[in-house]
């Protein structure tokens, strides 16, 4: 057997103990919870793979930094703390702290869609940012290109824009029609899959010509950047500092949910390179919003944390072991003949659903019969993104269809060692043999929005 010459770039120094309950025990938890995984209690669950949002274990840097949390009201030291770390990183004047990602979100959208119908144009919006949009009175267009469709071919940037389409789109509703155009690193919805910065240097071209504003939803902005380090000709001598200085060089802005890559359990953050104008309006909108604009709906003690994870969140060793734990899931997969996203992306392992269960109608939800035979089988809880997840036309309430349909593994960072993985990997394979077996879901309960966190489900016949 091959040596690893790399382990884990950190030891650990505190546990948690988790428990597989006994498989009756799951049944009878999973029928409770309308076979909807969101509403099963987290200590049902042995591996929670449900996001890697806000599920990351700080370091002991991060809760040493916790106890010098300045609480005041106004200008606490840890704001000014995270805003010399964000000039730094990023090289953005204006700081803004929000409580998560989606506070982001609220504060700048508005500002940014000037008019109501305007279109905001992304490779792919997450369903909170289309949310916003749409709250904003803003419509909501995806760019990525095509060959993030099809699962199994290798590209190494999946999550890019397909410009050729973006422009003839702008050239047909025209340019004041057009909001801005939000990159999104890496592309969630699409598999976790990165932005080369080739793609994103022409968005920021084809803005400039248009004279369209380009923001960045900036979640896993570090993971994009490992990528671009790894696989794009031109920066392996790069460090990540100088990559993500370049990435947000082609923006104004950015809204980021903080819980992914800047490792902590809460928070977000609005960036604002040099607008001033824009930094004032937005300092004035956080306040009735999400609070004072020097800590914005977290503790000083949480914005700490936040200012010291986004500097140990950008480490190439910590990049590397995590993007390569998410790689060693995936090549499990790959090797049993499991379909997924290939080659995976930064946050999570993306399993392709509709080619394992051919037998299930989209309008059955076949990712989440699958992701509800996983827990049975393994205990493990993973996320549905596809047409359950994407909901109903709000025109005529028909179901739409979504192009892929995808159980995600996303895999909180520094919590599960490769051995939890192997868990993973042994209780989808062994579910590979019953996938005919498996039946689609039917609605007990719809709610109109965001239906996938509360819907009730039951099995087909
Ligand atoms: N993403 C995720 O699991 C958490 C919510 S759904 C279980 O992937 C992007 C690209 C995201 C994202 C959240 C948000 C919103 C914005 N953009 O959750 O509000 O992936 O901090 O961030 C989730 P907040």
């Amino acid at each position: 057997m091959k040596k690893r010459i790399k382990a884990e770039p950190f030891k650990i120094k505190m546990v948690e103990p988790i428990q597989l309950i006994p498989r009756p025990q799951r049944e009878a938890a999973l029928e409770r919870a309308g076979y909807n995984l969101f509403a099963l209690k987290s200590e049902e669950v042995y591996i929670d793979l449900l996001t890697d949002s806000g599920t990351g274990a700080m370091s002991d840097q991060q809760w040493a930094g916790l106890m010098l949390g300045d609480e005041a009201y106004a200008g606490s030291r840890n704001f000014y703390h995270l805003q010399e770390t964000v000039q730094d990183i990023f090289n953005y004047q204006y700081s803004i702290p929000t409580h998560q990602g989606r506070g982001a979100e609220q504060v700048l959208f508005p500002l940014l869609i000037e008019s109501p119908g305007q279109y905001v144009l992304s490779n792919m919006h997450f369903d909170t940012t289309k949310a916003h949009v749409e709250i904003a009175g803003g419509r909501a267009e995806n760019f990525v290109i095509e060959e993030s469709l099809n699962t199994t071919a290798y590209h190494p940037f999946k999550g890019n824009f397909d410009l050729e389409k973006m422009e003839a789109f702008i050239r047909k509703e025209g340019r004041e029609n057009i909001a801005m155009i939000i990159i999104t690193i890496t592309c969630n919805s699409a598999g976790g899959q990165p932005v080369s910065m080739k793609n994103m240097r022409e968005v920021s071209q084809l803005a400039q010509k248009y004279g369209i504003r380009v923001l960045l939803d900036a979640a896993r902005y570090a993971e994009n950047a490992y990528f671009i380090k790894t696989r794009e000709a031109g920066y392996q001598d790069k460090s990540i500092k100088e990559i993500i200085r370049e990435t947000f060089s082609y923006a104004e802005a950015f809204t980021m949910s903080a819980k992914k890559d800047a490792i902590v359990n809460m928070g977000g953050l609005i960036g604002i390179k040099d607008n001033q104008e824009l930094y004032t309006q937005a300092r004035s909108r956080v306040v009735p919003l999400e609070g004072f604009p020097t800590y914005g709906g977290l503790s000083g003690r949480d914005i700490e944390a936040m200012a010291r994870g986004l500097k140990e969140g950008i480490e190439f060793a910590y990049l590397d072991y995590r993007i390569e734990q998410v790689k060693y899931l995936g090549d499990q997969l790959r090797e049993a003949a499991v379909p997924i996203q290939y080659p995976t992306g930064g946050h999570a392992v993306f399993v392709d659903a509709k080619k394992l269960l051919p037998q299930i109608p989209f309008e059955q939800f076949p990712a989440q019969s699958l992701g509800n035979a996983l827990y049975l089988e393994a205990g493990v809880r993973g996320v549905e993104i596809g047409s359950f997840l994407l909901g109903r036309d709000p025109d005529t309430g028909q179901q739409l269809e979504s192009p892929l349909e995808l159980l995600r593994l996303t895999i909180p960072r520094r919590v599960y060692t490769n051995n939890h993985l192997d868990v993973v990997a042994a209780g989808l394979i062994a579910l590979k043999d019953q996938a005919s077996s498996l039946k689609g879901l039917v609605f007990t309960y719809e709610p109109a929005i965001l239906r996938h966190f509360t819907a009730r489900l039951k099995p087909v016949g």
